[in-house]
């Protein structure tokens, strides 16, 4: 019998080679990547394998789907359940300051320690918010309504095979290659013709909408390795010819801790698709669809910790629009100095990093009483912190890294006709209408902090920051 996480793994990997096939500038940032892991492990010894051991590092990857409604999320959840893999996180990309964009997402992903290390294989899932009018009009609507009703991602046989893998969390080998196979076709793009009076009108009003509805399948659209410095490989990318987006997103490169997650990938490549006219021809065309994404994973943040972090993209704004795009790294660096602890002794300190917290054995041992506060604790040597990685995504990044890869935005919204509201979406909603619970990352992370401050003796248990849960 196979197991959930091998199952995972399995999947992973055929997923990434199929990829690779289709996709060769990603074997490219594949390549690249490990050369610059291997590199970082050589350089700094043990410290690269803080954030996680260069097996889970090498073997890691993040996928991205999109979907055109609640019953294919459900099915998406059932998929991804067969894998041990939840949905954790809201992601409303509607919202204007993140890029105004007519999806909502989640990420399923493993939740157990144990599972994450073993493979922590995540996929980013959106879903179309058809009946929100400031995107799409009453016909439109309706007209999508119809055509997502008509499709099928999965075939039924996958369905079965992934209800049985997530009951009894492992399937017989024969079942894990039936399901890995038809798992992974599902997610490969169709070489069926695309209407082209179907697909540009769609387009016109979204890129992703196009991109979305405007098919009869879905298709993984960047899969995602994690590199240890993605300064680094954005470099070595450059060199070989690959043009990167211009940025990378998220946190700057500074000298404190690495928090949260920086991304940045290549623009989608135009590859050849079939397009079918009105009246019945198929003609060559080329669509942008595909990318490559690389990420570098750092510390999880408390819940004040990240609304620091939004603030300080905030002053990052403020300070930047006055000057040239390419300082703009450079007062990120600036702002983050200012305000963002330059250590990870203070990030825990002042509770807006997550660790896990273990007593050192050969602790102060001259008859003073230990300390009662973290920061006392931590300074006089009674405990140690170990960085809890980050495992999530970030809204901004992601609208950030949809934009730079579609090809049109769109007009990004219709007259707002009609009397639909603009369709209040939450974790709560996204819930009910996939019949799974969304998780709150904040309270995984928080969950795993106290179960370690738990089997700490009482007398090293700090009484301060950080607060139990529930208590802020
Ligand atoms: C998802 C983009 C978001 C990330 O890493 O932030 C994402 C998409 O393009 O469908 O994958
Ligand atoms: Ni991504």
């Amino acid at each position: 019998m196979v197991e959930q996480w091998r199952l995972r793994a399995g999947f992973a990997e055929r997923l990434s080679r199929m990829y690779g096939r289709e996709v060769p500038a990603y074997t490219t940032l594949v390549d690249v990547s490990r050369e610059v892991n291997e590199d970082v492990l050589r350089k700094r010894g043990a410290d690269a394998e803080r954030l996680g051991s260069i097996g889970r590092v090498t073997a890691e990857r993040h996928g991205a789907i999109r979907v055109g409604t609640p019953r294919e999320l459900r099915q998406v959840g059932r998929v991804f359940g067969a894998l041990g893999m939840h949905p954790v996180g809201f992601y409303d990309l509607r919202d204007t300051t993140t890029g105004a964009l007519p999806i909502v997402s989640t990420a399923f992903r493993p939740v157990d320690e144990d599972e994450l290390a073993h493979n922590p294989f995540r996929v980013f899932t959106s879903m179309l918010t058809v009946s929100d009018a400031r995107f799409f009009d009453d016909g439109l609507s309706a007209r999508l309504d119809t055509f997502l009703a008509g499709r099928e991602l999965f075939p039924p046989e996958l369905l079965a095979l992934a209800d049985r893998a997530e009951a009894e969390r492992e399937l017989s080998g024969a079942d894990t290659e039936r399901f890995l196979e038809l798992a992974v076709r599902s997610f490969e793009l169709s070489a069926e013709p695309i209407d082209e009076d179907w697909y540009a009108p769609l387009e016109r009003v979204s890129a992703v909408a196009a991109d979305i509805g405007g098919v009869r399948s879905t298709h993984i659209n960047h899969l995602t390795p994690r590199v240890l410095d993605i300064d680094e490989l954005y470099r070595r990318m450059t060199e070989r010819g690959i043009e990167m987006i211009d940025t990378i997103q998220g946190p700057p490169h500074w000298a404190g801790p690495d928090v949260l997650l920086r991304q940045t990938s290549f623009r989608a490549l135009a590859e050849p698709r079939a397009l079918r006219a009105a009246d019945g021809s198929v003609r060559r065309g080329a669509l942008r669809v595909r990318f490559g994404e690389v990420e570098a994973r750092g510390i999880a943040l408390t819940r004040e910790g990240r609304v620091l972090y939004d603030r300080l993209l905030g002053l990052v704004d403020e300070r930047a629009v006055s000057r040239p795009r390419a300082e703009r790294a450079a007062v990120a660096r600036t702002v983050w100095a200012e305000h963002l602890p330059a250590t990870e002794h203070d990030l825990a300190a002042r509770d807006l990093g997550f660790f896990t917290y273990h007593a050192v054995p050969d602790r102060p041992a001259d008859g003073r009483r230990p300390p009662t506060d973290l920061g006392g604790l931590l300074a006089g040597g009674w405990l140690r912190a170990e960085p809890i990685v980050y495992e999530d995504f970030l809204p901004r990044s992601a609208a950030g890294i949809f934009h730079s890869n579609l090809d049109a935005t769109g007009s990004g919204e219709s007259a707002g006709h009609g009397d639909r509201e603009s369709a209040a979406y939450d974790a709560d909603r996204l819930s009910g209408a996939m019949g799974r619970d969304v998780l709150d990352p904040f309270a995984l992370y928080e969950r795993q902090r106290d179960r370690s401050l738990a089997v700490l003796p009482r007398a090293l248990r700090p009484t301060r920051a950080p607060r139990p849960q529930g208590a802020s």
